[in-house]
């Protein structure tokens, strides 16, 4: 059974961190969008299990940033943010019932929406909230799995994952000016729709379909007319504090 991780939004919700102005968020309208975030999940197949939400914690429904599924190991982080950090041991709880858990530790920061797997691979978003030693120790607990750990810089963008995304075993989409492209030279590469590079994040279901954002159109059209099958949620109040659909669930494949 596949199993997808949702954290409840909290009524603090308002206050979550964003890198530009604050904007207005509709909390009401934040749980409605989520609601449908995880009906798409359950459609798709996956068993969600939902974390309470943590008035303490306005953005603890971007459960993504607290763990890391690897194989045979789940790997609890250390969030850049450090009012985030908190987040992390409700997430672990739910997770140890699955898999044996590692803990990024200080000095290191690591937040799961800079992590992307393609196959035997993951590759690691160096930003405002990944250090190198989040990485190092990452990559040792990744070894135990067989998988290596390539490091990517990230410019203009929150995470790796808000530049880059996985289409499928062999193909990624990216914002091209976020990251240094000649790293994914091995896989094809289709480019954001400009003026949509913010906007268009996906997430790639075990299925294989793709679930995108109604702010993005064009890029959507983009990917089915690649033959993509695609899912579309709204997720503007998420997006409006810097989040993308990844980053509202950790999938836990079978
Ligand atoms: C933050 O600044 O941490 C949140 N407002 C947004 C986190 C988005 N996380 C993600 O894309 N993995």
């Amino acid at each position: 059974m596949a199993f997808a991780l949702v954290r409840s939004v909290p009524e603090s919700f308002v206050d979550a961190l964003v890198m530009g102005e604050r904007p207005a968020i509709d909390v009401d309208r934040a749980r409605t969008q989520h609601a449908e975030y995880r009906q798409v999940l359950e459609r798709e197949g996956y068993e969600v299990r939902v974390v309470a939400a943590d008035e303490t914690h306005p953005d603890c429904p971007f459960i993504e940033d607290t763990a890391v599924v690897l194989d045979t190991l789940a790997v609890a982080t250390r969030p850049g943010a450090a009012a985030r950090r908190g987040e992390v041991a409700a997430v672990a709880a739910e997770l140890e019932r699955l898999k044996p858990i590692r803990i990024i530790e200080a000095p290191g920061t690591l937040d799961g929406g800079d992590v992307l797997r393609m196959g035997d691979t993951l590759y690691v978003g160096r930003s405002t909230r990944t250090n190198d030693a989040g990485i190092e120790q990452l990559a040792e607990f990744a070894a135990t799995d067989g998988l290596r750990v390539i490091a990517v810089p990230v410019r203009g963008v929150l995470h790796l994952k808000s530049a880059v995304a996985q289409l499928d075993e062999a193909t990624v989409l990216v914002a091209p000016r976020c990251v240094d492209m000649d790293l994914f030279s091995g896989y094809g590469i289709i480019e954001k729709v400009s003026g949509e590079e913010h906007l268009a994040s996906v997430l790639r279901l075990g299925s294989g379909r793709l679930v995108t954002t109604t702010t993005a159109p064009r890029t959507r059209q983009l990917l089915q007319e690649h033959g993509y099958a695609i899912d579309v949620v709204d997720s503007s109040e998420f997006q409006a504090v810097d989040g993308g659909v990844t980053c509202l669930s950790i999938l836990v494949e079978d």
